[in-house]
């Protein structure tokens, strides 16, 4: 989140990842889905092919392999400003942190196979930084892996309709960041 630019669009996946971005990062400029596990990048599709800004869509492991069909319908689409990071700690962490199987696939080999234009798998913070920096101008994909566990006790995007609002104004140009 340090990393993005300042007129960077934020669509940030159900439980803790959404929860975490909405109590250090808060902006106008993101979009929660605390709700519904695996729909970011689709609602992240449509917003970047209805803006030339940069949309940046955060993603879980098992929430993409809920929408894994995503993969084929962006690569076709294929919109050069969706940047789409999944930080895969190979479980539902959020939740029961059972295993999620997407340990045994490559999340950035399917996402190539989908034809998104760069397709990486990082394993450390500076990778992921320069990932963020440099995929730029093409349809790119994060497979950004993370160990199990961390803080649980972020807080919780509430005013749902309201955040909705808020983000839908900046969009359209009503509300700066
Ligand atoms: C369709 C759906 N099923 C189940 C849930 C409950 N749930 C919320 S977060 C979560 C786990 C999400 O796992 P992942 O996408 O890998 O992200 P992580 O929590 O590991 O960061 C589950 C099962 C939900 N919100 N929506
Ligand atoms: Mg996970």
């Amino acid at each position: 989140m340090d990393t993005v630019s300042d007129d960077d669009i934020i669509i940030a996946t159900t439980g803790l990842i959404s929860r975490e971005v909405f109590e250090r990062f808060d902006s106008v400029r993101n979009f929660y889905n605390p709700g519904a596990m695996g729909l970011v990048s689709s609602i992240g599709l449509g917003i970047a092919l209805s803006t030339n800004r940069r949309v940046i869509v955060i993603d879980g492991d098992s929430s993409l392999l809920m929408n894994l069909g995503t993969l084929v319908t962006i690569g076709y689409q294929q919109p050069g400003n969706l940047l789409h990071i999944v930080i895969n700690n190979e479980s539902f962490g959020s939740c029961s942190e059972e295993r999620s199987m997407s340990g045994s696939v490559s999340l950035s080999g399917l996402a190539a196979q989908a034809n998104y234009a760069s397709s990486l798998t990082v394993f450390d913070e500076i990778s992921l930084k320069n990932a963020i920096l440099e995929t730029v101008g093409k349809l790119g994909f994060v497979d950004a892996k993370i160990e199990l566990g961390g803080r649980r006790d972020f807080k919780r995007p509430l005013d749902l309709v309201e955040l909705k609002h808020r983000f839908m104004h900046q969009l359209k140009g009503e509300v700066s960041s």
